[in-house]
């Protein structure tokens, strides 16, 4: 291995001579850890606002709470889970409100899962991708989801065989709504509990909707109301949004699943490869079809591919993380990621997805990621 450039120590600050902090009810992160979510810059107000995690600064697959990326429509709302319903009616039997008491009597189960908004990348079909990790991909985070299967809610009101689709509606201004197809229900989560504790309200405290592997928008946050029903009911984020408009001026509609993905996080773009010699690569890549079966990286713009060492767990429809060791020998050049699934699905070239589905979408951008690395290390986005 090369040699990587070594700091000399600092000088110490603090010896055991002095006492530390006292002990604390709940912990905070050191103050000189700076990771934070960023607002995005197309928010038109403060309440239908968006907000990335710094996936370049994430370690492992857990994204923390305090940096799970925020997409509301109308603002987080404050709801008293003393207070709060999860209405199940329609098609059913016996129409029923559940109380967050009889949801949390309910069996149980947890599940390590990523949430990404569909709008991920939307900047990657423009000629000027964004220039950073957070900004290209941290609408995409991954939690520990804990909650009670959607089927379970649904045997207990008695859904009607005739109930071929779901609404669920959140309890927010806006009233978030979306159709689901009554079979999902087999692997869809009413989650309450979020990385070891309560749903950050954010995250749609006290109840949301997680629908493994599918666009977040689905995954509707303070989750009140599912009506079952014969038909989709057409609301507005499944026409006028979330829809992908193709070349020939049809429109893909309810386009749920999320296809494999990856990105470099380390070295990205805003950062600053110090020296020639020894790096890690590392990033993240995930698939709403299951697990991450392989990962090629290419550091000389694509002419050669290495397989990436991938990092167990590797869970379906989860964050995966990917390692490579790369010796720069300090000229410019381009870094690449991409994904293969266990379906066998490859995470395509811009051109390849470009062919298939023109220029007119604005959600489900999965392309390959490239990062240039100039001759002075700094690391830039590469124009499409
Ligand atoms: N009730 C409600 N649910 C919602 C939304 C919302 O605005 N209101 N936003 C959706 C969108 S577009 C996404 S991408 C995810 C974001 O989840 P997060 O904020 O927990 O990351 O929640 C979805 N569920
Ligand atoms: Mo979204």
């Amino acid at each position: 291995m090369t040699s990587c450039r070594k700091t000399p120590p600092p000088a110490v600050e603090e010896g055991p001579s002095r006492l530390g902090k006292p002990v604390s009810a709940y912990g905070e992160r050191s103050p000189l850890e700076k990771p934070a979510r960023a607002p995005r810059s197309s928010t038109k107000t403060q309440e239908a606002a968006s907000s990335t995690t710094p996936l370049q600064e994430q370690t492992g697959i857990l994204t923390p709470s305090s940096l799970h990326f925020e997409r509301h429509h109308a603002g987080v709302p404050q709801i008293h889970p003393e207070r709060h319903r999860l209405l199940i009616h329609g098609m059913v039997d016996r129409p029923l409100a559940f109380t967050m008491e009889e949801i949390r009597r309910l069996p149980s189960i947890s599940r390590i899962l990523f949430i990404e908004c569909a709008g991920n990348g939307g900047a990657e079909w423009g000629p000027k991708p964004a220039p950073d990790a957070q900004r290209s991909h941290g609408l995409a985070s991954c939690s520990e989801w804990t909650g009670v299967p959607l089927k379970l809610l649904l045997e207990e009101a008695g859904i009607q065989p005739r109930a071929t689709w779901l609404l669920a509606e959140g309890a927010d201004a806006c009233r978030m709504q979306r159709s689901i197809p009554a079979g999902a229900a087999e692997s869809i989560l009413i989650a309450y509990g979020q990385n070891g504790e309560a749903l950050r309200p954010e995250q749609g405290y006290p109840l949301r909707l997680v629908a493994p592997g599918w666009e977040g928008n689905v995954c509707v946050k303070w989750l009140h109301r599912i009506k079952a029903f014969d038909r989709p009911h057409m609301t507005k984020d499944e026409t006028s949004k979330y829809t992908d408009l193709m070349p020939d001026g049809t429109a893909r509609q309810f386009t749920f699943l999320l296809d494999a993905k990856s990105v470099i996080t380390r070295p990205s773009g805003g950062q600053k490869v110090a020296a020639p010699g020894f790096h890690e690569i590392t990033g993240l890549a995930w698939s709403g079809r299951g697990r991450i079966e392989r990962v090629e990286v290419s550091t000389d713009g694509g002419r050669n591919w290495r397989n990436a060492v991938l990092d167990e767990p590797r869970l379906p429809q989860a964050f995966t993380r990917f390692h490579m060791p790369w010796t720069w020998g300090g000229r410019e050049t381009i870094l690449l990621s991409r994904a293969t699934d266990q379906t066998g699905y490859v995470q395509p070239a811009r051109e390849e997805l470009v062919a298939v589905r023109g220029l007119n979408s604005l959600y489900h951008n999965n392309a390959v990621k490239a990062w240039r690395i100039a001759a002075d290390g700094s690391v830039t986005h590469v124009e499409g």
